[in-house]
């Protein structure tokens, strides 16, 4: 290295968007702007240095020849590069036409998870969301966590999800989760294994409920290999003891809580003996749960995706909560806490104490009646809607940052669905199994060439913090913002063309927000002149103007100066590193509450009615049949991140993990191929046998078997994997939420016939 490239060198802070821990990254970048290292930020006040295998690979990404940097129009079945200009007339072509015809609802939506990583997505869907207009809105949320989100929202009102106090915590309960290889979900922790870590260090103790021996159950003080699926059955039996033995105490919550005296009878069935024989555990170790929550000062249940996507989703979701309360350890520090986000959630505006409560199910989807909550319909849904033909039918689907035929249940059906379309327009950076059936592809910059501000992620903290990063690099000629080719698809599907003025649509966004902070009575810029606020953010466009009307009128806001001392966009911009906003705060109830009686709601009706669902259960024979669940690599995200080969190298993570006991049954043999079979799909997937795994019970991760034809993914590609959502199945949801099951998804396993042993991953 010359003298002359050294002292151009230059180092650049910024959030890792890549999975929800929000860790702060340092980038050594040379004069030739490439990233030449990448590791933690040592000053960053929440992350502290921490970094994890997949945060080192932004600038692999930001470099992956995959990443489209111009739009795409597929023509006589081939993509080709054209201008943003004629790739919004092609749309405008092909979508218009459509909607005169059929109207609106003609046109559904899909909105992925890398939309809640994104700044301009959080801030401009709705945008094209309310310029479409139709009903047949669709997101990856119902193949996740909608489960949670229904069950918090029917108990404090509004999506409101307590979080593990992980830092101050002396005993935590996981369930469904493994955030060894996730980092975390539904809590943001940046070094969760290591916080995990320290509750040991300090006396605590760690007890994982997962049917496999998970990275986090290695590191673990007790493991309850559970039968999959019965989460709630073991929840409620925890209420049940905690009732049987008197022991229940919802502590400083007992006069901010209805429906009380109705969880011992709802209960009664579950019994800690009868529990323990649908869970495949022992009574004793129920019991033992149940007092070790309630008598330490500082104990805490925490449910992930385990939890979620299953058959009783929401009602597992709903009993982590009642658990909590009932051992007295919600809203209390140490327990599970609410964060205070900077830029406000619902629990933080509107009148403080009650509000107008949480509804779902206000409309039905056409074919099958399922219920829309927050907006959507399930993805459970999706397909019957594009096949089944009638008004109403959906012919055009936009895709913003998800990849459905990939991540959906039942791809083949999924795939045949949208590959039917009259239309489709992606906006995604990917040729990859959905993208490939896209007429037009939009792609966004990579992450280091946006923004970031995790708007989502800080209303489910462990600490309170704020963290702005600026761009890294400049966008090139050929390539649009994120957030504008959002406001162009919104004008466009609102009517108004291919070219739409975005610089007024947005400006349009920011009096709308104005608008609505100071008409809010209990918020800080209450009465204000919106002109006069919207002048004081002259300097600022786009993302950061809107950003910096959140942080402003936010729960630390400089309430656009009445205190000068409060948070703006600017404080940000000054603290590379983040700003501490402190400690989760205990004693939040009842002021966050937002039901219409300002108590938190145990017995939820709708969740009492889905209750005996689980009930009926009870008789079930659990014992009879072969069931499948996923899991997650460290190494790896979704379908997306497969394309970096520094990521995917060493031996094949894609396969099927069985039992030694039932691969003897079977004579499978480890390292051969078996073959697995569920009522939608077949799939031939190499095999790893292992006692980590419950008898019973297989496992294969998702997000592989990237070979389908035309998929533009030259690592992924040759990576050897199934897709396991070939085996799952769109009609084994959670009934109540339409939610996907995703876990203990009933299949049969066998050795394939010819199996040859499989070569490893290069
Ligand atoms: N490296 C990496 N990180 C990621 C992702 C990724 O793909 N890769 N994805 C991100 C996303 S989108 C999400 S939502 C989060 C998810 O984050 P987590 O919720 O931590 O998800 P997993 O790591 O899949 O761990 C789920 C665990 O649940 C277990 N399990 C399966 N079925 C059951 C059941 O019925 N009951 C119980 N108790 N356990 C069960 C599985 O064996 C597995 O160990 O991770 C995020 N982070
Ligand atoms: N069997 C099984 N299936 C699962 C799961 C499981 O545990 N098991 N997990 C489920 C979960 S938790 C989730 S969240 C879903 C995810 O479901 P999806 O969101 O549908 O799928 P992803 O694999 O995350 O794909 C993300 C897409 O976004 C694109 N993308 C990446 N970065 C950007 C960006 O910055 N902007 C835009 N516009 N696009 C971008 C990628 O190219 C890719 O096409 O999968 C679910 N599917
Ligand atoms: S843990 Fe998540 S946020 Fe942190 S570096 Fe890894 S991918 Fe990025
Ligand atoms: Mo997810």
């Amino acid at each position: 290295m010359t003298l002359l490239d050294q002292q151009e060198t230059r180092t650049a802070i910024r959030t890792c968007p890549l999975c929800e821990a929000t860790c702060g990254l340092e980038l050594t970048i040379t004069p030739k702007n490439e990233v030449k290292v990448t590791r933690g930020d040592k000053d960053d006040v929440f992350s502290a240095g921490f970094i994890c295998p997949k945060g080192t690979t932004l600038g692999h990404l930001h470099n992956d020849p995959d990443w489209l940097r111009q739009p795409m129009v597929k023509r006589d079945g081939e993509f080709v590069p054209v201008t943003w200009d004629e790739a919004f007339a092609t749309i405008d072509a092909g979508l218009m036409p459509l909607i005169a015809e059929h109207g609106r609802d003609a046109v559904a939506v899909y909105l992925g998870n890398p939309g809640a990583h994104s700044l301009s997505l959080l801030l401009y869907n709705r945008s094209v969301l309310l310029g479409l207009g139709s009903r047949n809105r669709f997101s990856a949320s119902t193949v996740d966590q909608r489960p949670k989100e229904i069950s918090t929202a029917m108990m404090f009102g509004s999506v409101t999800v307590p979080v593990p106090d992980l830092d101050r915590t002396d005993f935590i309960l996981l369930l469904g989760a493994n955030p060894y290889a996730s980092n975390g979900s539904l809590c943001t922790a940046p070094d969760f294994p290591g916080r995990l870590e320290r509750i040991q260090e300090r006396g605590g103790k760690v007890v994982v409920v997962d049917p496999r021996r998970s990275e986090t159950v290695e590191k673990a003080d007790q493991h309850i290999a559970i039968r999959p699926g019965t989460d709630a059955h073991l929840l409620a039996a925890l209420v049940n003891v905690m009732f049987d033995e008197g022991i229940a105490d919802a502590g400083h919550l007992t006069d901010h809580v209805s429906g009380w005296e109705d969880l011992a009878p709802l209960v009664e069935r579950f019994d800690a003996d009868t529990a323990a024989t649908v869970c495949g555990i022992e009574a004793e170790t129920i019991r033992e749960l149940a007092r070790a929550l309630v008598n330490n000062d500082k104990a805490v249940v925490y449910g992930r995706i385990g939890t979620c996507t299953q058959e009783f989703g929401t009602l597992a979701s709903w009993l982590v909560d009642v658990v909590n309360i009932c051992s007295g350890n919600l809203d209390t520090v140490g327990g599970a806490m609410f964060a205070k986000g900077a830029t406000g959630q619902p629990s933080t505006k509107g009148a403080p104490g009650s509000g107008r409560g949480f509804k779902m199910g206000r409309v039905h989807s056409r074919v099958s009646g399922s219920p829309e909550s927050l907006g959507e319909f399930p993805v459970t849904a999706l397909p019957e809607e594009i096949e089944t033909e009638g008004e109403g039918q959906v012919r055009a689907l936009i895709t913003v940052g998800g990849n459905p035929v990939s991540s959906n249940p039942n791809t083949a059906r999924i795939d045949a669905a949208i590959g039917s379309l009259d239309f489709v327009v992606c906006v995604d950076p990917y040729i990859n199994e959905t993208t490939r059936h896209a007429d037009v592809i939009l792609p966004p910059p990579t992450a280091l060439q946006k923004s970031h501000f995790d708007l989502a992620f800080v209303n489910f903290s462990v600490h309170n913090v704020a963290n702005y990063s600026p761009a890294v690099f400049p966008l090139d000629d050929t390539q649009m913002d994120e957030g504008t080719i959002m406001l162009r698809l919104a004008g466009l599907v609102a009517g108004g063309g291919f070219n739409a003025d975005t610089d007024a649509m947005d400006l349009e966004v920011a009096k709308a927000m104005i608008g609505a902070a100071v008409r809010d009575e209990h918020g800080n810029v209450y009465g204000r002149d919106a002109a006069e606020l919207l002048e004081m953010l002259a300097d600022r466009v786009g993302p950061e103007r809107l950003l910096d009307i959140m942080l402003r009128t936010g729960p630390y806001g400089d309430g656009f100066g009445t205190d000068p001392d409060g948070l703006t966009l600017s404080v940000l911009e000054a603290n590379p590193h983040g700003v501490d906003l402190g400690e989760l705060e205990a004693g939040r109830v009842p002021a966050n509450v937002r039901t219409p009686t300002g108590t938190i709601d145990l017995t939820p009706p709708k969740l009492v009615e889905d209750f005996a669902r689980l009930v009926t259960s009870l008789d079930r024979d659990w014992d009879n049949s072969m069931v499948l669940v996923g899991r997650r690599h460290v190494r790896s995200n979704n379908s997306w991140m497969h394309n970096i080969k520094v990521l995917t190298k060493g031996k094949n993570r894609c396969t099927l993990q069985i039992h030694p006991d039932d691969a003897a049954a079977r004579s499978i043999v480890d390292g051969a191929m078996a073959t697995v079979t569920s009522r939608v799909g077949t799939v031939d997937v190499a095999v790893e046998i292992t006692d980590g795994i419950r008898p019973g019970v297989v496992s294969i991760p998702h997000g592989f078997g990237q070979n389908m034809p035309g998929v533009k993914l030259a690592v992924a590609t040759a990576y050897d994997g199934v897709n396991t959502n070939i085996l799952t199945d769109e009609y084994f949801r959670d009934e109540l939420s339409g939610n996907i099951a995703l876990n203990g998804v009933p299949v049969e396993v066998s050795a394939a016939v010819g199996a040859a042993e499989i070569p490893a991953a290069g």
